[in-house]
């Protein structure tokens, strides 16, 4: 722990309590969620669209179902029961071999109780200048707790069905066209009392002097909801900042007199099976989980064809190439393998129509094969920018 006054997780979540009232109330008059309507095209409705572009953001209420929820929950209990019970052991806390350790990049990242690991360094491209609280844990709890989890399409058969959802999928096509893309995936799981902080950021990387630059081009975050989420553990934004390019976020913490419960942010509270859009170049964070409750976001992201076409990877596993035709292909794929997976559970359900794999929808079937061949270490094909 880095920070300089040891503050107790009694005192973080009090100093909570007025921020989360204030960022209520403003979320409240700004509004922008309700349910996600299509027009008779698939696209989404263009006042939610007016609405996305102008803030950054859209709350979609209720659209994944009970039962699915409760499946994704049940799947990711089982992923955190079968998690290696430290973070470099092989085996799990049953003394069974650790689930995951077969794909290339393991599927857990870890971090200390209450702990913001990127906060003030230079990982991931730097982009959070600012350390969060860090509170101190209560004294029973565990060394290590698990931050993120990677690779869901691959891990879980719900996941890789949810990744094919058609009225996501709808969403991607119209915010990033026909032909969009992939970013990652990432599922946020915050402990009551352990869950650690995501550090103010902008998630772009490698767009921001682009000639060509615009509000759309770093892309958008979807987040599936698995549990009511409140302003103590929720993803908080600052409606409008996607708009102006680079945020200096030293100097907004600075003039909020070093605090980091930064003036005009908005909670993203949800219930069960309500999804976020969040654009990447909004200025967002969350704060160390002090309270009683779980949050666990089924995070993935989608971009446009054209911002990630020849652009060199930032975030990513193998950052140093660049994107070219083949490997977004390789990438994309996953949707269309993720689309029959979800068709061949859910047959009465209307299939998302992937553009780019219009005409070779044979090729990319859910199977054993395209399992191996398309499903197995695709994370490793990540186009992060
Ligand atoms: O959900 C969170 O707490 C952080 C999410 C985030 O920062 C992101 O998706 O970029």
């Amino acid at each position: 722990m880095t920070n300089a006054v040891e503050l107790s997780a009694a005192d973080h979540a009090a100093s909570m309590a007025a921020y989360a009232e204030t960022g209520l109330r403003r979320a409240a008059d700004i509004g922008n969620r309700g349910p996600l309507r299509l027009n008779d095209a698939g696209r989404l409705a263009q006042d939610i669209l007016d609405a996305y572009w102008k803030h950054g953001f859209y709350v979609f209420e209720n659209v994944i179902g009970a039962a699915e929820v409760d499946e994704l929950r049940r799947d990711i209990d089982g992923l955190l029961e079968r998690a290696p019970v430290t973070r470099d052991a092989t085996v799990d806390k049953h003394g069974k071999p650790a689930v995951g350790t077969e794909f290339t990049r393991p599927p857990f990242t870890f971090i200390k109780p209450l702990s913001d690991p990127w906060g003030g360094t230079k990982l991931l491209g730097g982009r959070h200048p600012h350390q969060m609280l860090q509170p101190k844990p209560a004294a029973d709890a565990p060394e290590d707790v698990v931050y993120l989890i990677h690779g869901m399409c691959q891990l879980l058969e719900s996941g890789l069905r949810l990744y094919g959802h058609p009225q996501l999928l709808a969403v991607a096509a119209s915010l990033n066209g026909e032909d969009f893309v992939p970013f990652n995936d990432a599922i946020f799981v915050k402990q009551p009392g352990l869950g650690g902080s995501v550090a103010w950021h902008q998630d772009g990387v490698t767009h921001w002097e682009s000639p060509d630059w615009n509000i759309g081009i770093h892309g958008f975050n979807f987040q599936v909801q698995l549990y009511p989420t409140t302003p103590q553990n929720c993803l908080w934004v600052v409606p409008g900042t996607h708009e102006h390019g680079r945020v200096d976020i030293k100097q907004r913490i600075a003039d909020n007199g070093g605090s980091e419960q930064l003036p005009g942010a908005v909670p993203l509270v949800c219930n069960p099976g309500d999804v976020t859009i969040v654009n990447r170049q909004l200025l967002h964070g969350s704060f160390a989980n002090t309270s009683p409750d779980l949050r666990v976001s089924v995070t993935f992201g989608f971009h446009r064809y054209q911002s990630v076409l020849g652009a060199k990877g930032a975030l990513s596993q193998k950052s140093e190439e660049a994107y070219d035709a083949q490997r977004i292909d390789d990438r994309a794929a996953v949707i269309q393998v993720a689309i029959d997976a979800r068709a061949q559970k859910y047959p009465d359900e209307q299939r998302f129509d992937y553009a780019p794999f219009r005409d070779r929808t044979d090729a990319f079937r859910w199977n054993d094969e395209t399992r191996e061949r398309v499903i197995r270490d695709y994370n490793l094909n990540d186009l992060a920018i």
